[in-house]
């Protein structure tokens, strides 16, 4: 898939594209983009400056006895944690942009339609990355940190809400009026839509300074994050294994055992994870392997989802296999993709074009037609190919 972003952003040069290279690349490159940047950004300055220096710092503290986070030698432990969370918090939206980059382009293939407010879609992506490095403290409510830093970490926090909601909606009006197809990575899409709105919506309880009171170190975020975590990020990267699983494999796995998949996925998360936010709101703490009497229901109610989780996993596994050997070959375009990978064989031969394809928008779903005979989608009109050299 790399290659493929590769191939698009060296086509961008390309005349069906335009010449500036970042106003037509696509969502899922943007997001590949951001995360580079984020990365470079905060492997370079903030893990390696950041994360070893509080690691660095901590080992000079203990062995050495300076005396910089521990307080009785008049060091200061929150330090430790503004150190850490300075590239923690970041780390997660490293996590989850690239995830919204293949939502973008599964939401609008599969709702058969072009994607609504695209530069929305990119500019969102880049506020919630520039954001993302200024919201460190609301990691630390409770830490100690002065109240007029939790105030503004807490108003910061609330503003990167902004950005993920322009995106949600952006999806939302994608699939308005769509001819939704409900194959397994919409299901997925589905699946994020949901999952991620109640991570990011939980997010906003926990940035509100009174109610963070109550829910820090509590199962409340745990849930919270593995809403946004695994709703988002994993569930988004099922929908991308089964979109991109036919290209890259040349064959097709089952729709039904598909189907069962995704929803067992769904249904195992949820009945592990709500549980705790409920039983988090009623004080349940987080990182204790002794569990109180009264949480006991909830805890093995969450047991039982992990097991359903677990199963689901197992399924999906089993049947992406055994597709490899018994799968029916796959067309070049199964799904009605735009973009230039579905306009080359399933899986894609050695050099990836026989002839240089023009590329054009890359969110033009409607340019193909279901063809039954193919068992997949095509162009609607040739388009003209330049000649092979
Ligand atoms: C709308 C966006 C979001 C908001 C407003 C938000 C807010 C917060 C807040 C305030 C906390 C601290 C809670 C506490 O410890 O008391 C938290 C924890 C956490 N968040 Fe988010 N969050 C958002 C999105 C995300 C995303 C997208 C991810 C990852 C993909 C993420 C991952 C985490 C993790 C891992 C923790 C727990 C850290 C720990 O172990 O203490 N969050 N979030
Ligand atoms: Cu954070």
């Amino acid at each position: 898939m790399t290659e493929t972003a590769d191939v698009r952003i060296a086509h961008a040069e390309h005349p069906g594209v335009g010449h500036v290279v970042p106003v037509r690349v696509l969502a899922r490159v943007w997001g590949a983009l951001l995360v580079l940047t984020l990365l470079t950004v905060a492997v370079a300055r903030v893990d390696l400056g950041s994360l070893n220096l509080d690691l660095a710092m901590l080992i000079a503290d203990r062995a050495l006895g300076i005396g910089i986070f521990d307080p009785a030698r008049g060091g200061d432990p929150v330090l430790f944690q503004h150190f850490f969370w300075f590239y923690s918090h970041p780390a997660v939206y490293i996590m989850i942009l690239p995830a919204m980059g293949v939502i973008s382009e599964l939401v609008s293939v599969f709702s058969r339609k072009h994607i609504f407010g695209y530069s929305f879609i990119a500019l969102s992506s880049i506020a919630i990355a520039v954001l993302s490095f200024l919201v460190w403290g609301h990691h630390m409510f409770v830490a100690g940190q002065s109240t007029l830093s939790s105030m503004i970490f807490s108003f910061l926090t609330f503003m990167v809400a902004i950005p993920s909601a322009v995106k949600v909606f952006n999806w939302l009006a994608t699939m308005y009026k769509g001819s939704i197809w409900l194959a397994t990575p919409m299901l997925y899409v589905l699946s994020f839509l949901f999952l991620f709105g109640i991570g990011g919506l939980t997010g906003l309880f926990l940035g509100a300074l009174a109610v963070d009171v109550h829910l820090h170190d509590t199962y409340f975020v745990v849930a919270h994050f593995h809403y946004v975590m695994f709703g988002g990020t994993v569930i988004a990267f099922l929908g991308g294994i089964h979109y991109w699983w036919p290209k890259m494999f040349g064959r097709m796995y089952s729709e039904f055992w598909g189907r069962i998949g995704a929803l067992l996925v769904f249904v195992g998360f949820n009945t592990t994870f709500f549980t705790q936010f409920v039983m988090g709101s009623h004080g349940a703490p987080r990182r204790s392997y002794h569990y109180q009497v009264q949480f006991e229901p909830y805890h093995r109610l969450s047991t039982i989802g992990a097991y359903i989780l677990g199963f689901g996993f197992v399924l999906i596994a089993a049947y992406l296999v055994h597709s490899l050997f018994r799968g029916r070959p796959a067309p070049a375009n199964p799904w009605g993709g735009a973009t230039l990978e579905w306009r080359t064989a399933s899986p894609p031969p050695h050099d990836n074009f026989a002839v240089t394809p023009e590329a054009g928008d890359p969110y033009d779903v409607e340019a193909w037609r279901w063809d039954g005979e193919v068992g997949g989608y095509v162009r609607r009109e040739p388009v003209p190919q330049p000649a092979a050299p």
